[in-house]
């Protein structure tokens, strides 16, 4: 082990308060009644500011504001308007990338030149997409008479914080809506940013409420009966719990859920591009992608080659601190993170896997895995069929695309799928025959707001992105 401390000169472009209130009706507001939390860095455990637990009460001002905002001001303005605050928002996201980036990384443990070259950037162009939208809704072809549902009670994971809160926000207001948004409770730093950049934006009061908070606010945003839709990201779990609690009332739900994605390598890929692809696949943000490509899927006849060339490739990742533009793997998000990635690996073990990780050293401080991979997997292990999310790769064998598509499709999720072949045909087979809502041939972990994302079976349901994600926001003549 070896003790490190951030880099000061990245850190300093972050303006931190010590502790932060609620953002209710275009202002920064005291708890009624609520209590706090700390928000800390994962890579050192260091305690970066005081944030607020929502009580139901603060859940109830929020709303009421989104309300008010609603009926007022944003479903009376033109689209065309709505699209100049979005656009404006974009903007600043894009003046004030560094610090957004800087802060993504301190508080989710993820590495700088992740958050710099995809989280932040990303996050601006679903602004700028959905801005573009707002007026020419009438082209998307989202159905009859498509109208806003009202008010929107949004909750995020902590694995993309600020990316999660753009795919669900950016949306949300191009089509007229308004929000409650809560971010998860270990990542809850850039959402208080970004409420910053809606005053900047001069966005009209009520637009967007931000509610930091644990699982009980979250719960209690999706409850609360000022709520007309509610869009969620993150376990399946609680998925299944919101879809319970909801059922009966009027909300519609969009869900995006776990993942236990194939990442196929057939023998005629081109096999370093695939073993590139296969890393970024799995070992991307420490894993913590619900899309993730955490099975392999490898032709037995270059098995072996392509596990050797792996682990080569594994042993060049530079694990640690955050804020180092040269890092590759960062810190874990959290300590029960972490527990439950340790407790499926052991798991694996038990299970008769071979476990296989570089040499590397890891920070004595903060929360640390090193990337691991397991050979010898079986289709009914655990580690074959749960979700771990975290950096640990399964991987199995295969002879014949037909044994792929059903290995691949083996599991109670849905949500992504990876192909890599030289042959086109193949290609358009494998994608028609896989239960993925996103298969990517010959490339991994590409988001682009014009494409929908979401997933089939225990993946949830609904799409974000593209013209489905549009539709996601808007009720319809034929269900109004
Ligand atoms: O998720 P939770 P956790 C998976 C991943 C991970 C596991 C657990 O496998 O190991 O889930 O992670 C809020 N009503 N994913 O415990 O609890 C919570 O406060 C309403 C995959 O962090 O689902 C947070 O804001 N909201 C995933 C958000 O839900 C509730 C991303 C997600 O937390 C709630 C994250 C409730 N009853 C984890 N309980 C993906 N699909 O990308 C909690 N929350």
């Amino acid at each position: 082990t070896f003790e490190y401390a951030p880099a000061p000169e990245s850190r300093a472009v972050v303006d931190l308060k010590s502790s932060y209130g609620l953002f209710i009706n275009g202002e920064f507001v005291e708890t009624d009644g609520g209590s706090t939390f700390k928000s800390i860095s994962p890579a050192t455990e260091e305690v970066l500011a005081e944030v607020t637990d929502a009580s139901p009460a603060d859940v109830d001002k929020a709303v009421a504001a989104a309300r008010t905002a609603y009926s007022r001001v944003w479903s009376r303005m033109s689209g065309a308007d709505r699209g100049k605050y979005l656009f404006r928002i974009a903007r600043i996201l894009q003046e004030r990338a560094r610090e957004f980036a800087v802060l993504e990384s301190l508080d989710n443990g993820k590495p700088i030149k992740e958050s710099r070259d995809v989280d932040i950037p990303t996050a601006a162009a679903h602004f700028f997409y959905h801005a573009g939208w707002a007026d020419k809704l009438g082209f998307a072809s989202l159905g009859a008479d498509p109208k806003p549902y009202g008010v929107v009670g949004q909750v995020i994971p902590w694995n993309f914080p600020l990316l999660m809160l753009s795919w669900k926000i950016a949306p949300a207001l191009a089509t007229g809506n308004t929000v409650v948004l809560k971010p998860a409770e270990t990542t809850p730093l850039t959402a208080l940013l970004f409420a910053e950049v809606c005053q900047q934006a001069e966005l009209p009061p009520g637009v967007v409420n931000i509610l930091t908070g644990a699982g009980e606010t979250g719960r209690a945003l999706v409850e609360h009966e000022g709520v007309d839709k509610v869009a969620f990201t993150g376990s399946t779990a609680v998925g299944k719990a919101i879809a319970r609690a909801i059922a009966g009332t009027r909300k519609k739900a969009t869900l995006e859920l776990g993942g236990k994605a194939a990442n196929i390598v057939f023998d005629d890929a081109p096999i370093d591009q695939a073993v590139e692809g296969v890393v970024n696949g799995i070992f991307f943000n420490q894993g913590h992608v619900c899309c993730a490509g955490s099975r392999l899927l490898v032709q037995e006849s270059v098995a072996e080659e392509f596990e050797r060339k792996l682990k080569r490739r594994l042993e060049t990742l530079r694990v640690g601190d955050p804020l180092d533009k040269n890092t590759d793997i960062g810190a874990i998000n959290s300590r029960e993170q972490l527990d439950r990635i340790h407790n499926l690996v052991r798991i694996g073990e038990e299970e008769g896997a071979t476990r296989w990780s570089p040499e590397c050293e890891l920070p004595s401080n903060g929360f640390w895995f090193r990337p691991t991979v397991f050979t010898g997997v079986s289709q009914t292990n655990r580690i074959a069929q749960e979700e771990i999310f975290g950096p640990v790769l399964s991987v199995l064998t295969f002879r014949t695309p037909q044994e792929a598509v059903a290995k691949a499709n083996n599991t109670p999720y849905g949500l992504s799928a990876g192909i890599w072949t030289d042959k086109g045909s193949r290609i358009l087979w494998m994608a028609d025959q896989l239960k993925a809502g996103v298969v990517w041939a010959n490339t991994f972990n590409k988001f682009d707001p014009t494409s929908p994302f979401g997933g089939y079976k225990e993946s949830g349901y609904g799409r974000e992105g593209g013209r489905h994600g549009l539709a996601a926001y808007v009720r319809t003549g034929a269900d109004a």
